[in-house]
């Protein structure tokens, strides 16, 4: 997929542009953060942002740093996602996770800090210039689907839930909120920073919405059917740490026909694209299949 390769190599340029550079006074903080940030992810969610954008028609320069900023807070969320206090995972984007790596305390102000980069990325943007008001409503978004209503509030129910068995609608609402806010929060800031009109916002929303849900989906086939090489973290954590996942709860082969459900609800979504859309259409079904 050329369009990606191109996204991709955009948006890694630029994470290394807007790092802080390491002669700060604190140079081992920007260590960790450099150290989380490169390589490894898959960059789904800046990827997103920017292909909402351009289906929306809007200016993708102006868009670059909000896309940066969404894969700041995402790389922050697995930073702090292993600590020893949260999942404990040793292993992140094929190398030690950052507190391996740094040590806990330096991984939590890693953490800290990306996620405070990020909102000072958003608030320096070209969009920020060019479009503010359009640029004040996607912080407010970043802010919102990042924040308890969204990201941190799915990880909180992941936590209660820890050695018990939940229903599938509580795994629907924790999923909804822990994987699914970025994403929405990708799509919807994209199409909001193109200045889009409501079928089209709506269109891009529940792409995201079921997206989210496959994405997670197959997160918890991969965690059963995975290898540790492969994925670049543990693989089999879902069971060793007792959490009810659409494999634990429905079995392997209900789980595969779920992620199929949730990718054609999300190809069905950009109806009002047509062809322009063939990417995101395609993306959803590399996600689907993909292996890591
Ligand atoms: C601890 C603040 C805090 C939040 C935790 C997102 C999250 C909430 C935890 C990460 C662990 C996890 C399995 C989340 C579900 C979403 C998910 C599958 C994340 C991994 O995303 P990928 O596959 O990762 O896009 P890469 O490394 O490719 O960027």
């Amino acid at each position: 997929m050329k369009r990606f390769e191109d996204y991709l190599e955009t948006i890694n340029r630029r994470l290394t542009q807007l790092l802080p550079a390491c002669t700060y006074d604190a140079p081992a903080v920007c260590d960790a953060m450099r150290y989380s940030l490169d390589g490894g992810g898959k960059r789904i969610r800046p990827v997103l942002l920017l292909e909402c954008c351009r289906l929306c028609g809007g200016d993708l320069d102006a868009a670059l740093d909000f896309a940066c900023a969404l894969e700041m807070i995402h790389t922050y969320s697995l930073v702090h996602d292993d600590l020893p206090c949260m999942d404990d995972d040793d292993m992140r984007r094929g190398k030690p996770a950052c507190h391996i790596a740094f040590g806990e305390a330096t991984a939590v102000l890693a953490g800290d800090a990306l996620l405070t980069e990020a909102f000072g990325a958003a608030a320096n943007s070209e969009a920020a210039k060019k479009t503010p008001a359009r640029a004040l409503e996607a912080i407010a978004l970043l802010a919102r689907y990042a924040g308890a209503e969204g990201m941190i509030g799915g990880q909180t129910i992941d936590l209660e839930s820890e050695g018990k068995t939940i229903d599938l609608t509580r795994l629907q609402t924790m999923d909804r909120l822990k994987t699914g806010a970025l994403m929405r929060a990708a799509c919807e800031i994209g199409a909001v920073l193109a200045g889009a009109n409501d079928e089209k916002r709506t269109a891009l929303v529940r792409y995201a919405e079921a997206l989210g849900q496959a994405f997670q989906i197959v997160d918890d086939i991969l965690d059963v059917t995975g290898d540790t090489a492969t994925l670049g973290k543990p693989a089999g954590s879902d069971a060793q740490q007792q959490k009810s996942t659409y494999v634990s709860l429905l079995g392997l082969s209900a789980a595969k026909q779920a992620a199929q459900d949730c990718t054609a609800a999300a190809v069905k979504s950009l109806a009002v694209f047509g062809a322009d859309a063939a990417f995101l259409r395609g993306l959803a079904d590399d996600l689907m299949k993909r292996t890591s």
